[in-house]
């Protein structure tokens, strides 16, 4: 086991949640814990805010530039569209991608926001054709324990009500999702426990061995 044919490609793991339920801590724990196994691997955040795309995206998060939510959630997709071929890229060579946030945040922030004419269908499917996750871990945590940790920040949709609903969004989206390998861990948990189960989500993963088919892209949301 553990062996790689000639083919074989990285998996491609996302990490998802609420702000301060500890993405990038537990993303980084497990980046470290895969380089001590020798293999490579890909961090990618989104929204990624070095490209021009995310330098738009910073500017509205911070406050600093207004966007019509339609024109916000399309640059948030135009932000990992740009970043396919690199992810692709990394995958065909073997490496592991370890994704911080990715079309499900994309698909939820938005949502949340109640628009009328922004359906839970309507931000998704800009995001159809992504590469698919073989594993999407959710850091679930309520907002009154999230808002615990040091409260929220300063930017948009940093606030609790707004957090609330993009939780419950996130379990509808994912049922809505069934053939996407989704698991749920309690990031209420102590720091150490929460990178126990993802660690042994990301071996159970390396374990089933090679993989050689090619990746399969996101399609359309199934019925509620
Ligand atoms: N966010 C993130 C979105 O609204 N849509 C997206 O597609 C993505 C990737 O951006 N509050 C929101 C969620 C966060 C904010 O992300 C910035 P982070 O991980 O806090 O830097
Ligand atoms: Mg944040």
């Amino acid at each position: 086991m553990g062996e790689k044919g000639k083919n074989a490609r990285g998996h491609l793991i996302v990490v998802e949640g609420l702000d301060r339920s500890g993405k990038t801590t537990q993303c980084h724990m497990l980046c470290e814990d895969i380089g001590g196994l020798d293999k490579e691997f890909k961090y990618i955040k989104f929204p990624d805010r070095t490209t021009a795309t995310g330098q738009m995206i910073n500017a509205y998060l911070q406050g600093n530039a207004e966007q019509s939510d339609q024109a916000i959630h399309l640059l948030f997709s135009a932000n990992r569209w740009e970043a396919v071929q690199g992810i692709l890229n990394d995958l065909r060579a073997g490496h592991t991608v370890v994704v911080d946030r990715y079309a499900f945040s994309g698909t939820v922030y938005s949502a949340a926001k109640d628009n009328p004419s922004m359906s839970l269908e309507w931000c998704w499917n800009p995001d159809i054709g992504l590469p698919k996750p073989d594993l999407v871990l959710f850091l679930d945590i309520s907002s009154e324990d999230a808002a615990k940790r040091g409260g929220y920040g300063e930017e948009r949709y940093e606030k609790q009500e707004m957090q609330a609903k993009v939780r419950a969004l996130f379990k509808h989206l994912f049922s809505r999702l069934n053939d996407l390998n989704v698991k749920t861990i309690n990031a209420g948990l102590p720091l150490q426990e929460v990178a126990d189960q993802i660690w042994q989500a990301y071996k159970n993963l390396d374990e089933a061995g090679p993989l050689t088919e090619d990746l399969q892209v996101l399609s359309t949301l199934q019925a509620p």
